[in-house]
């Protein structure tokens, strides 16, 4: 595996609550570049990021808000992410909500373009995230990246995506709430979607490596997009969208290894977290112990199977 990227998303407007902003403090609070390191692998912190100058932009849609600065973050984050990817290294996004994935997703594409290589996309996450600025009831951008990645319309006032990323090549991994306009739209895309229905039935096993077996096969790059809400909020309580019902802590820790295993991601989000709503750190150090999975640390360390 490559050395890792920190770089500080402290971004809160795609959506209401406020306390994402305090999301990469905590992830640093909780050692999440010396659990890296533990690992073996080099750290770099890049620290926090910042908002550049805004443009002035509308929306038809008028629940839609912090459209501007939701762009703003979206264009630094693109760059920043691209710079990391073309180091060398997997970027961490340490966030902030959701609509950072707007920039990130963006950065890996451009980078991804450049090397000619397919870019995939893994959305550990409760919610699909598939509304455009013009469906969203709420006007919470937070809800909208798959969108902007898969190019659909309705992102005028947004950079012009990179590199679209085909439907085919998406994963929504997790979902338990997805609103009628999502849903309209997801029947008319080619997601894999593998919701609480089809983990429960198959186990997340079998339609993880299906979908990891694919990224192979096509010699691609993976990103990785980690929603706190993707996690059952008995264990997971610090984010502002609870939805019952979902991963376990085994179940997740399984997910992060089996992705260690592929050695296919080359970079990852870490999103929602709302330190405010946290009992003592408990979902920070629980986020940090799962990206110490995906950089492989293991319960016991025996010879490694192939995935
Ligand atoms: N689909 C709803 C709720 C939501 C999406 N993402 C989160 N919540 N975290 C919306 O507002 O778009
Ligand atoms: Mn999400
Ligand atoms: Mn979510």
């Amino acid at each position: 595996m490559p050395n890792c990227i920190l770089i500080g998303a402290p971004i809160d407007e795609g959506q209401r609550r406020p306390g994402c902003v305090m999301g990469p403090a905590a992830y640093r609070v909780a050692g999440i570049a010396q659990a890296i390191r533990d690992l073996g692998h080099g750290v770099e912190d890049w620290g926090d990021l910042s908002l550049p100058e805004l443009r002035t932009v509308a929306c038809p849609n008028p629940a839609v808000h912090d459209l501007a600065r939701v762009i703003g973050w979206t264009e630094v984050l693109c760059d920043k992410v691209d710079d990391a990817l073309s180091a060398g290294a997997l970027p961490i996004i340490l966030g902030g909500d959701h609509s950072l994935a707007l920039g990130s997703v963006a950065g890996a594409a451009a980078f991804a373009a450049r090397q000619d290589r397919p870019l995939f996309l893994l959305w550990l996450d409760a919610h699909s995230d598939f509304h455009t600025p013009l469906t969203s009831e709420s006007g919470n951008l937070h809800g909208t990246p798959v969108a902007y990645i898969t190019g659909r319309e309705g992102f005028d006032a947004f950079p012009a995506f990179p590199a679209v990323i085909p439907p085919e090549r998406v994963c929504l991994f997790g979902i338990r709430s997805v609103d009628p306009a999502e849903h309209a739209a997801l029947l008319r895309h080619d997601l894999a979607i593998n919701d609480m229905r089809v983990l429960d039935e198959r186990g997340i096993v079998a339609p993880l490596r299906e979908f990891l077996e694919k990224v192979r096969a096509a010699g691609g790059m993976l990103h990785v997009s980690l929603d706190v809400d993707f996690l059952d909020p008995s264990i997971a309580p610090a984010v502002g969208t609870t939805v019952p019902g979902g991963t376990t802590f085994r179940e997740a820790h399984l997910v992060m290894e089996l992705l260690h295993e592929s050695g296919l991601v080359t970079s990852l989000d870490l999103v929602e977290l709302n330190p405010f709503l946290d009992e003592r750190g408990r979902t920070a150090k629980l986020m940090v112990e799962l990206v110490g999975s995906m950089m492989g640390r293991k319960v016991f360390d025996r010879p490694t199977r192939s995935f």
